[in-house]
Parts: structure tokens; sequence; C-alpha cells
């Protein structure tokens, strides 16, 4: 299908088949299902339905794949080819960045200036960190010396969501690769292209055949749970809702796989009296509304100390109006489409869920004039809601905030931490030594001071409590991806 942008050029939507052992192809039932446009609600192309058949195909191709030519790569080619996969992705980057805009609903100058350059770099940045990746080794007094070696997990399944479709799977990809481990791809059934086109853009890059595939289908009862449950799948790496995250423990659990996991969150905004509020805003209406919302990190509760709540959500009103809703590709809009008919449903739920427990929408709450077709949502803040509203307490992953006043630091860490997810969270004090102490008390993997989303991929990315198990990012994604073996040689 031609689709007409608004920017520059032209893009090709197509049809996405399973990318299996280097080649693609359809489904052994030859099932399809419908790619729909969430920005038009027009179908783009059909999807082909993975199921068992196709995931023992691809184990089968990736199990092999372990102890050919990419075992035998030397160190320097297989950095070459990690380094050209982010080469060719900057090459393609406007048309991989339309396919992601089409899919998703997201502005197409986020899908260009954030997902698709990212993408590239976590490619190039796993590149760069093989090269220094050493192992440790230790001198047990005179008597022997011990010394570790590093060596694939094996075939690993990686599944992921519809939110930043390929920068999460190229997130996991890049350091699955320069592990030396082959995969199977489960993509996102909601946004399939840029994750198909990956397949020949490894290929192109060199990877070898079984390396890399990719099967398209649905979680329960379909691809994903077949991946999950597969006796020659070693280790899955994952990242979506909690929920599914449980489900997935009980199915890996057969063969003892190992489990990367980041899943939902509920991240408090906690902004004290002392900060600055123009700054403050700026940010928050980033870490609110970015993305539709649709970030794992967005900060969806915001606390705000009581002497500035009052100004703090007059101005925060009054900037959040002002941001367009619509096309994705109108260089002008601020938020796009929501995923999907479905998710749709679910955030507009919670809108309505928030006026039965007593909640002020302030602005926002309904579907923008003359936006008739698409999943659009006006960004919407909550007032009036307590610690124990189901509104306060549950993701609902869209463009949908709460602003909650408190009186002193004890109540904000409390109520902060008042909830079984622990991904991240932001402060915002020119207090340097309230800096510390809150960032230290608040229960997430992630914390930013007078800022959000800033990222250095050495870093340890993941959640606590019911928003993750284990961390990504730099050697921890090197800890998750290997096999550490220790040598021990007596004197
Ligand atoms: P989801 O859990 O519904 O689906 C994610 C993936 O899992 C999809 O590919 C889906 O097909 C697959 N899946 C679903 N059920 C499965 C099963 N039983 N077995 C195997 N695979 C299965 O999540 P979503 O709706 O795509 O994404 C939104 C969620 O992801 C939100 O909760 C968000 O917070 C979370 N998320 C977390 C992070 C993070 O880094 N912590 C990042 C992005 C998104
Ligand atoms: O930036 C990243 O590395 C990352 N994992 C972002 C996750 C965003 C969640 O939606």
């Amino acid at each position: 299908m031609q689709v007409q942008t608004t920017v520059d050029q032209e893009v090709k939507a197509f049809d996405c088949l399973h990318f299996i052992n280097g080649q693609y192809v359809v489904s052994h039932n030859g099932k399809t299902f419908n790619n729909v446009n969430p920005a038009n609600e027009e179908v783009l192309g059909q999807v082909s339905e993975g199921g068992k058949e196709e995931i023992d195909l691809a184990v089968a191709a990736a199990k092999k794949a372990l102890n050919g030519p990419w075992k035998k790569m030397t160190l320097n080619d297989r950095i070459a080819v990690i380094r050209r996969i982010g080469d060719i992705i900057l090459e393609r980057k406007d048309e991989l960045a339309k396919l992601e805009s089409l899919d998703t609903g997201k502005p197409y100058w986020l899908a260009s200036t954030i997902d698709i350059p990212r993408s590239a770099y976590n490619f190039h940045f796993f590149a760069d960190y093989l090269r220094g990746l050493g192992t440790e080794a230790y001198q047990t007094d005179d008597v022997a010396i011990n010394y570790a070696i590093r060596r694939p997990v094996g075939v690993v399944g990686l599944i992921n969501p519809w939110n930043l479709p390929l920068l999460l799977l190229t997130w996991k990809l890049a350091p699955c690769l320069a592990a030396g481990n082959t995969t199977v791809i489960k993509p996102a059934e909601l946004t399939p292209m840029t994750a198909t086109l990956l397949g020949e853009i490894c290929r192109e890059a060199g990877v070898p055949d079984g390396v890399v595939n990719i099967v398209h289908g649905f979680g329960p009862d379909s691809a994903g749970s077949a991946l999950t449950e597969h006796p020659d799948v070693d280790a899955i790496s994952f990242t979506g809702e909690t929920t599914t995250g449980k489900v997935i423990m009980k199915a890996a659990a057969q063969s003892l796989k190992k489990l990367s996991y980041e899943l939902g969150g509920k991240n408090p905004n906690i902004i004290f009296a002392d900060s600055d509020l123009d700054e403050v805003i700026e940010t928050t209406l980033k870490s609110s509304f970015i993305n539709q919302g649709e970030v794992c990190l967005c900060g969806s509760r915001i606390y705000v100390e009581r002497p500035v709540y009052e100004q703090f959500v007059e101005k925060f009103v009054a900037k959040t109006k002002e941001l367009v809703v619509g096309d994705p590709f109108d260089p002008k809009t601020k938020v796009g489409a929501l995923i999907g008919e479905e998710h749709y449903s679910r955030v507009m739920s919670y809108v309505e869920l928030a006026k039965e427990e007593g909640g002020q929408i302030l602005t926002g709450g309904r579907r923008p004039e003359g936006l008739e077709k698409g999943f659009y949502l006006e960004p919407t803040i909550i007032a009036g809601l307590d610690r124990n509203c189901r509104v306060v307490q549950e993701e609902i992953f869209g463009p949908v905030v709460t602003v909650i006043p408190f009186d002193s630091e004890e109540e904000v860490i409390a109520q902060a931490n008042d909830t079984h997810y622990g991904l991240s969270a932001s402060i915002w004090t020119n207090d340097l030594r309230r800096a510390h102490r809150v960032a230290g008390q608040i229960e997430a993997g992630i914390i930013w001071v007078n800022t959000w989303f800033l990222r250095d991929l050495r870093t340890p990315f993941g959640g606590m409590k019911q928003s993750g198990i284990g961390r990504e990012g730099g050697m921890h994604s090197f800890e998750f991806y290997s096999e550490l073996t220790n040598i021990c040689i007596k004197l």
C-alpha cells in the first residue's frame, strides 16, 4: 500500500512475513491478520500469523546457527557486522521512521529524531562496548589462579512491546548478538513493519543465516507462548506488561529459562516548591505526554508541594492545552494517535473511572474535535484523587496524568512508594541534600533529578518490585546475554 504523507516523500507499507534462516516466509497455513494504521484506522497490510510451527522452525535455525559461522567469526569481524547494522539503520532512517510512525501513530518527527537514531546507536554502542569487554581473574594465595571465560547463553527469545518498537527491540538485539547468541524475535503484533525490515538489514550487514529469526504473531496460544515454552530456548528477554511477565514466568519455568524483564510502571514525578517551575513544566509536558504517554518511564503520578500546587496546575494545564494533537506526519503535532482500538477503550475507561472515583478532569479526557477517525485523545490532567484510587494505582499507558498536592518530604516519599511498581521517578528540587535524601528512599530502578529520560547506555536500566527483573545496559546486558565459566588452575 502506498501511503501519502505530509512530509517530503511517500512510503510504501508492506505485508509482513516471518524471517527464518535468512529467508522471508509465510506461515505454513497461510494465516494472516490486518495491520491497522492507528492514525486513520485503515489497513496498512497483512501480517503473517505465526504459531508453534514457525517458532519450531525458527528455534531450530537459531540452534543450528549457534555453532556455525557466527561462532567462528573473529572479534573484529563481529564488531564490524554489529556496527554495520547500525550504519544501515541510519542510511534507511527516513524510511524506517515513516514506517514506525505509520505502525504506532507516533509523530514522525519523534520517530526520526529519537526511535530510529537511537536504534542505530544501540548497535554502535555495543560494537564499541565489545572491544573493551573483559572478565575477571583471581589468584588464590600461591595455590591456584582463577579466570572466567564468557560464553553465549544460546538461543535467546526477544519479546517486544509496541510503544518503541525498533528502539526497544534493538536495545535487546545488539547486546544479544554482541555476546554471540542467536535469537528468535517476537515483535509486537501491532507494530510489525520495522522489525520485518530488520531481517534484511541484518542479512545485508553480514549476519549469517539463522542467527536472527523473526516470527510474527500474537502472545497467548500463539507465537509468543510457543517461544516461551520451547525447550531449546535458553533465555527470554521480555519487555511488556507486568501481567504478561507473570504468564511468561510460568511457561519459562518448564525448562528453567534465564529471564530478563522490563515491565510496567506508574512513575512518580515529585515537584518541590524550591524548583524552577518553568523548567519543571517544560520537561513535565514531555514526561507526561510524549509518545502519547505510551512510554513505560512516563511520570503519570505528579506530586506537587502545596505552596506551588495551584501555580503549577494553572500553568501546566494552560501549556497542555496548547499541545497539538493529530496527524502524526504534521510537523506541528506533539501528540499522535494511541496504538489501537482496544488500548484506546482501555485508556478511556480510566477517564470514566476517574470521574466515578471523584476526580476532576482539568483538561482533556475526550476525542479532539474534527478527528473522527483514528485513536486520538486530548492530553488529560486529573485532580482530586487520592492514593488509593485505581486511577492513581494502575498503569494507564496513555496521555493521562494525575496531580496531587503534598505537604512534607516524608509524606511524598510514602505516597511515591505506595505502589507495586518501581520503575522510575523524577525529583525536582534545587536543594542538593534533599535531592540525595529523597532519591535514596524512592523505590525505583531509575531516578532522575531535575530532568527526565536522560539516558547513558552504560548505566543500569530496569525496575524494582513488579516493574522488572534484572538490569539492561552496558555490563548489565552482558551479564544477561552471556554465561561465565570460572576456570581454576592449581599452580
Ligand atoms: P504486552 O505484555 O501486552 O505485550 C508485549 C509482548 O508480549 C507482545 O509481543 C505480545 O505479543 C507478547 N505476549 C503477550 N502475551 C504473551 C504470552 N502469554 N506469552 C508470550 N508472549 C506474550 O505489552 P504491550 O501492551 O505490548 O506493551 C505495553 C506494556 O509494556 C506496558 O505495561 C509498558 O509499561 C510495558 N513496557 C515496559 C518497558 C520497560 O522498559 N520497563 C518498556 C516499554 C513498555
Ligand atoms: O532508553 C531505553 O533504553 C529504554 N529501555 C527505554 C524504555 C522505555 C519504555 O517505554
